[in-house]
């Protein structure tokens, strides 16, 4: 049996639950993912508040070890944290086209693309964040330093250029089709906006790349959620 004949109808899937919090660049990478799957009137989502810790108390570490968000719970009670590993399970239960790759090439390539795009941008962005900006505050923000946050500006802008060096040859980040990768990527810019690092202005593969991700209905639907607020 292939991958998609195991696939099923996106209205027999019970509600799960998403820990996460509502405006979090990486929740959105699951929001995102969750809304191209059409997958968001099946989540129930629980408000884990950042700027209060409540990820790093042990009523949390207990769901998720690592102490971040999103983690996605199935109704049979079963845990599953990291963006990669959720958004994999989720393109896994239902729907065409796929966001982590049909082929062995298209699934290794995306795969690829992710990590690179978590290395090299969006865990960049989080670490400069959490090291060289007050991030969540005093009470939240126990170690902090500011070198290796500044380091990890640069890479993130290093990456940025990267990126833009391969959206002036290809229209997504893995190549032909939109992807997981597309979403890690949006994750980072969304961050960099939070944080207001700008995109290099001679980007302009990866600004005009930007621009069209927005008219994605998913990307619409999740800035529809941030503007709703906390839910
Ligand atoms: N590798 C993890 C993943 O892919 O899920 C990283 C998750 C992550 O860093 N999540 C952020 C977090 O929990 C959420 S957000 O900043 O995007 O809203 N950060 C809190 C912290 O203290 O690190």
């Amino acid at each position: 049996m292939t991958s998609s004949q195991q696939r099923v109808d996106v209205s027999t899937v019970p509600t799960m639950k998403i820990y996460d919090w509502f405006n979090g660049p990486y929740p959105a990478r699951v929001r995102i993912a969750l809304a191209e799957k059409g997958l968001l009137p099946n989540i129930e989502f629980v408000a884990v508040n950042l700027w209060t810790g409540e990820h790093k108390k042990p009523e949390f570490l207990a769901i998720n070890y690592s102490g971040t968000l999103p983690v996605l719970e199935l109704n049979d009670g079963t845990l599953i944290a990291e963006c990669t590993a959720i958004t994999q399970y989720l393109d896994s239960l239902v729907g065409e086209p796929t966001l982590t790759g049909e082929t062995p090439l298209e699934k290794g390539l995306i795969h690829m693309m992710t990590k690179r795009a978590e290395l090299e941008f969006l865990d960049a962005v989080s670490v400069y964040f959490h090291h060289a900006t007050p991030g969540l505050g005093p009470d939240v923000e126990l170690y902090q330093n500011a070198e290796w946050g500044g380091r990890m500006r640069d890479k993130a802008i290093r990456g940025m250029r990267y990126f833009d060096s391969l959206l002036k040859d290809q229209p997504f980040v893995a190549g032909e089709k939109f992807s997981m990768a597309d979403i890690a990527v949006l994750g980072g810019m969304i961050f960099a906006s939070l944080v207001q690092l700008p995109v290099p202005g001679e980007c302009l593969a990866l600004r005009a790349w930007h621009a069209r991700m927005q008219e994605r209905p998913s990307v619409r639907a999740w800035r529809a959620m941030v503007e709703r607020g906390a839910a």
